[in-house]
């Protein structure tokens, strides 16, 4: 399995309110941040795979072509027998969007470690995951430190965003198991509100610093319309957020992470791969959605001036 980047958790059927006045129209949709990211990955022309388990229901079967259109590779997809595939609803009010879901007991949340590929891990450059990877059961989270560890014994990058939602679990619990997870981390992308209510720290730099100490080499910070910080340690940079007309965040850190991913294989340059990035995620906000607002690379280069 040659894969650039491997992603590993749990893909979801999305339902958005659309803005008609009533508020009573949901467009479905696909979600779920690690698919996404794999998704955005393979829009700027890597080769992506997911690790999963999806039900034997229509909504798994829409996912599977999900998949194949975006070619993101699915081998490593296994179906439910009766656990169904989770949904999630995005409502939106003067606060942004808020999720809610509909996943408890789903086939993705019952992934061991026995899911885990027999072949091992070699072939694939970077494995990224989330923490809602780890929050959605015991066995997930399982799973993904088991992932981890048996991607790192063959020198495998761990890409890691700290995506984290205190509907799935306490604020304690998902500090304990991020904190653990940073160490083992080649890069670590938290959000400005997710680093915010985990370390209750609000300084970017503080917030930087705070996950290099535990043990990350490379922190990107993001934080939306005001864009992205990036420390190795050594070198930091700021890069300013871009002015677009946003109508719905949904999945932009998963556009992002995608994206850096991509641009960091290609260049091994964090700092200018973030600033294209950045550039990505602002596009994704101006449609509803968070795989259909995904923008590939040419988009993302015609809108940053640069060539493909
Ligand atoms: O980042 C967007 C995701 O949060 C969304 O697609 C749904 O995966 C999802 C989740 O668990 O919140």
């Amino acid at each position: 399995m040659k894969i650039d980047v491997l992603c590993l958790g749990e893909a979801l059927i999305e339902f958005n309110q659309l803005p008609d006045g009533t508020n009573n129209t949901f467009r479905s949709g696909f979600g779920g941040d690690t698919s996404n990211t794999a998704i955005s990955v393979s829009r700027q022309g890597m080769s992506a795979g997911f690790l999963s388990k999806i039900g034997k229901d229509q909504f798994g079967r829409e996912l599977l072509k999900l998949w194949q259109r975006e070619n993101v590779d699915y081998s490593n997809v296994s179906i439910h027998p009766e656990a169904p595939t989770g949904i999630y609803f995005v409502t939106h009010d003067a606060d942004g969007h808020h999720f809610t879901y509909y996943r408890k007991g789903s086939a993705a949340s019952q992934m061991t470690p026995m899911d885990l590929p027999t072949d091992d891990l070699s072939q694939v450059r970077i494995l990224h995951l989330s923490a809602i990877t780890q929050a959605i059961s015991s066995s997930s989270c399982e799973t993904a430190f088991a992932a981890i560890h048996q991607a790192r014994k063959h020198g495998v990058n761990i890409s890691y965003d700290t995506n984290f939602r205190l509907k799935l679990w306490s604020l304690e619990c998902g500090r304990d198991i991020i904190n653990r997870t940073v160490p083992l981390c080649e890069v670590v992308m938290p959000s400005l509100d997710d680093a915010s209510s985990l370390t209750g720290l609000i300084d970017p730099e503080a917030i930087t610093d705070h996950y290099l100490e535990l043990g990350a080499k490379l922190v990107v910070l993001k934080q939306g319309n005001r864009g992205v910080r990036v420390s190795d340690g050594k070198d930091n940079l700021h890069i300013p957020g871009h002015k677009v007309k946003a109508i719905d965040a949904t999945g932009a850190g998963d556009t992002f992470d995608g994206a850096f991913l991509t641009e960091w294989l290609r260049s091994n340059d964090p700092f200018s791969s973030a600033t294209y990035a950045n550039a990505a995620a602002a596009l994704s906000t101006t449609n509803y959605g968070a795989v259909d607002s995904i923008p590939n690379r040419n988009e993302v280069a015609k809108y940053l001036g640069i060539s493909t």
